[in-house]
């Protein structure tokens, strides 16, 4: 882009800005530095230009179709999040001393402040709130059975050689970067608390049996349901398919679905129909009523495909039995380069999961009175119907930050 076109862009940007803030008296634009290429969260259709890392220039022109997008101006509006809601996160290790995402980490009550010897309970090696963990403040590392949910998928860490794993930064950053703090992104929630479980779901590390992960997703479901998270996204899966093996997970999703836990996952990336038996994966494919399996969209509507042309074959699953809604993967929100906080644009399903995991997080702010059966349903009926979604997904839409918030507004109160 050269510099006149630049400035063009940025005029509309601004204008756009403008022209939004006037109609809608609206003060809720976000101070976020790169708030302007989250065109996923907002956007009335024009073509933008928007960096795939902050840190080098490497444009690419995204073109939404108009309406193609979360719809979150006017939702926060209504709100931008609480720090009360807890929003568990499974995945494969954390760095969680990125720059926009630390402000918005859970902090377990029971582990902090001092023991009565005068120490921290944090790292006294004490199981201070005697909830069957030691010292876990921020969560828990499942696959080392340690308190620490680093981003370091091999035991002792071995910092200066392996790099540290990125995949879950985009979901934390996406449910809830902090919003309005002048650096980086907008999280869909401001303010948030995100609890770290790390669990090895997915990862670069092959793993001689897939189904030895199934007791760790289990006992990370437990985790979160016993220590009050509303909301548990996982961007993953486990490759078991044994029925006996997957027990565990099964009773955990169970468990949740009593408390009244919502589980969001994504449909995975294979485009597949996951309504076949020959394409189950697990967890999105069991029958509870608390899962909500999400696909991914393209800025046209339609699931997302890899690129004719590209080497890598692939696309968003679907299934009208076992997916249940859409969003849009490509977010531009927080990365991980070498240790340092950058931002970059996200995909796959990963990436559209922490999308409807952030509106559900959103609903409970304003109504936490709702289990996360009533919020799944709110989230299903409140979604932008799509042509392109229709027997693909159960709801047959995308969804919709605003419309959400505003059905959650008039949902009757429990008694
Ligand atoms: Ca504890
Ligand atoms: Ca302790
Ligand atoms: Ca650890
Ligand atoms: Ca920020």
């Amino acid at each position: 882009m050269n510099i006149k076109s630049k400035c063009i862009y940025f005029l509309f940007l601004s204008l756009l800005v403008l022209s939004y803030n006037l109609c809608t008296n609206n003060s809720q634009i976000p101070n976020d530095e790169f708030f302007k290429y989250q065109i996923s969260f907002f956007n009335d259709g024009s073509k933008v230009t928007v960096p795939r890392v902050s840190y080098k220039k490497s444009p690419i022109e995204l073109n939404p179709v108009e309406g193609i997008h979360l719809n979150i101006l006017p939702a926060w509006e209504i709100t931008t999040g609480s720090a009360d809601t807890i929003v568990a996160v499974m995945d494969d290790g954390f760095f969680y001393s990125h720059e926009d995402i630390k402000q918005n980490l859970w902090k377990n009550a029971g582990e902090t402040g001092l023991d009565s010897d005068g120490n921290l309970k944090e790292t006294n090696g004490l199981d201070d709130d005697q909830n069957g963990y030691v010292d876990d403040v921020m969560g828990y590392d499942f696959y080392f059975n340690d308190p620490d949910p680093d981003c370091y998928i091999f035991e002792g860490k071995l910092d200066s050689v392996i790099a540290p794993y990125w995949h879950s930064i985009p979901a934390l950053g996406i449910i809830g970067a902090r919003g309005n703090n002048e650096i980086g992104v907008a999280g869909i929630n401001w303010e948030v608390s995100m609890m770290l479980l790390k669990m090895m779901a997915q990862g670069s590390v092959s793993i001689k049996d897939p189904c030895s992960r199934v007791p760790k997703a289990a006992e990370a479901i437990r985790y979160a349901v016993d220590n009050s998270a509303r909301v548990i996204n996982w961007s993953g899966f486990v490759s078991c398919l044994d029925q006996e093996k997957l027990k565990p997970l099964q009773d955990a999703i169970d468990y949740a679905e009593e408390k009244g836990v919502l589980i969001v996952t994504g449909a995975g990336n294979n485009k597949e129909n996951i309504d076949l038996e020959e394409n189950y994966t697990f967890p999105s494919c069991f029958q509870n009523e608390n899962l909500l399996v999400v696909a991914e969209i393209d800025f046209d509507g339609y699931l997302y495909e890899v690129e004719r042309d590209s080497k890598y074959v692939g696309g968003s699953n679907f299934g009208v039995q076992n997916v249940d809604i859409a969003a849009l993967s490509q977010n531009f929100t927080t990365g991980l380069r070498h240790n340092h906080s950058v931002y970059r644009l996200s995909g796959g399903t990963s990436n559209s999961a922490p999308v409807v995991s952030g509106v559900a997080a959103l609903i409970f702010s304003i109504r936490p009175d709702l289990d996360g059966l009533e919020v799944k349903e709110i989230l299903m009926r409140s979604a932008t119907r799509l042509q392109g979604l229709q027997g693909k997904v159960k709801s047959g839409g995308m969804v919709n930050a605003f419309d959400a918030l505003k059905l959650a507004q008039s949902y009757p109160q429990n008694q």
